[in-house]
């Protein structure tokens, strides 16, 4: 986060992560489309003819808020393996994490492979899941099968951090996945530096805000479900161990420890290069 206080600009980095091909680009599109045109910044997307992003893309949202102003910027990270040290630098900084799994029941191990990756590279950066607000969304809901929803049920039930099904081709649970992250990343900053009581910033105001800026857009009350008791509004979560992403055994031949091993010596490989 940065907080301009001269110039009254607060900015929020916000980055869309997942395994290659989960649908991280289509997501940034698919917001863009719903994006009041006035207010519409520039996309910038880089893909290789095969559809795979090869550096990142960034899509601005910027609005006022009371008398601040307030800019989202929007990065997905490039999926594939080699990119592995642009992903940790993308991550720099990161006020909030929308992690993108892709719902193909072939991708499971995929899933869970990045998010390993993602808690890996986080730590790097001296982040932690644990303390940043994030979303999961499970894309390509069309392609799911049984076992996919089943295991977001069952994600949902352990209450750790909003799911999502989406199908961002069709823009699908996309704005709802992006309003929902925004809503829990000021709750979060909102805790940390009192921008209700200190500059008049409320957690309402700034969502209708957002929700200006968009195109026909849900009402938050109709995403984000009444937090559950030990709840932690996105602050708290610890999805990598829970098998939900295809850990612990179940789905993943090798278990565990194996994926956990293999996603940490990509993060080593790619951040000794
Ligand atoms: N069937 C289906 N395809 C999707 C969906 N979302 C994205 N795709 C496709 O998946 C491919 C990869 O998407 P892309 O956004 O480039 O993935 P990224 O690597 O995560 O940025 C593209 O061909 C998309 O059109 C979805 O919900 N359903
Ligand atoms: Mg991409």
């Amino acid at each position: 986060m940065q907080f301009n206080t001269a110039q009254r600009e607060l900015t929020l980095k916000i980055v869309y992560y997942g395994p290659g091909l989960s649908g991280k680009t289509t997501n940034l599109r698919a917001l863009y489309q719903r994006i009041v045109p006035s207010l519409r910044g520039h996309l910038m997307t880089l893909d290789t003819a095969d559809d795979r992003t090869l550096f990142f893309d960034t899509l601005p949202l910027v609005f006022r808020s009371g008398n601040l102003k307030v800019k989202l910027k929007l990065f997905t990270v490039p999926g594939q393996v080699m990119h592995n040290s642009t992903r940790r630098i993308v991550l720099q900084g990161a006020d909030a994490i929308a992690f993108v799994a892709d719902s193909q029941p072939a991708k499971r191990q995929e899933n869970y492979k990045y998010w390993m990756n993602m808690v890996e590279n986080l730590k790097m950066n001296g982040l932690s899941i644990e303390a940043l607000p994030h979303v999961v969304q499970w894309n390509k809901k069309d392609l799911g099968d049984g076992a996919t929803a089943d295991a977001v049920a069952k994600m949902r039930a352990e209450n750790k951090q909003p799911v999502f099904e989406a199908v961002a081709v069709r823009g699908e649970g996309v704005v709802e996945t992006f309003l929902a992250l925004v809503d829990l990343t000021f709750e979060q900053i909102d805790r940390t530096y009192l921008l209700s009581s200190k500059v008049g910033l409320d957690r309402n105001l700034f969502i209708e805000e957002v929700r200006r800026c968009l195109v026909d857009p849900p009402r938050i009350q109709d995403i984000l479900p009444p937090r559950g008791p030990g709840g932690q509004g996105g602050a708290g979560g610890n999805l990598g161990g829970s098998g939900i992403l295809g850990g612990p055994g179940e789905t993943m031949p090798g278990g565990s420890g194996a994926a956990a091993a293999a996603a940490a010596a990509d993060g080593k490989m790619a951040g000794g290069a």
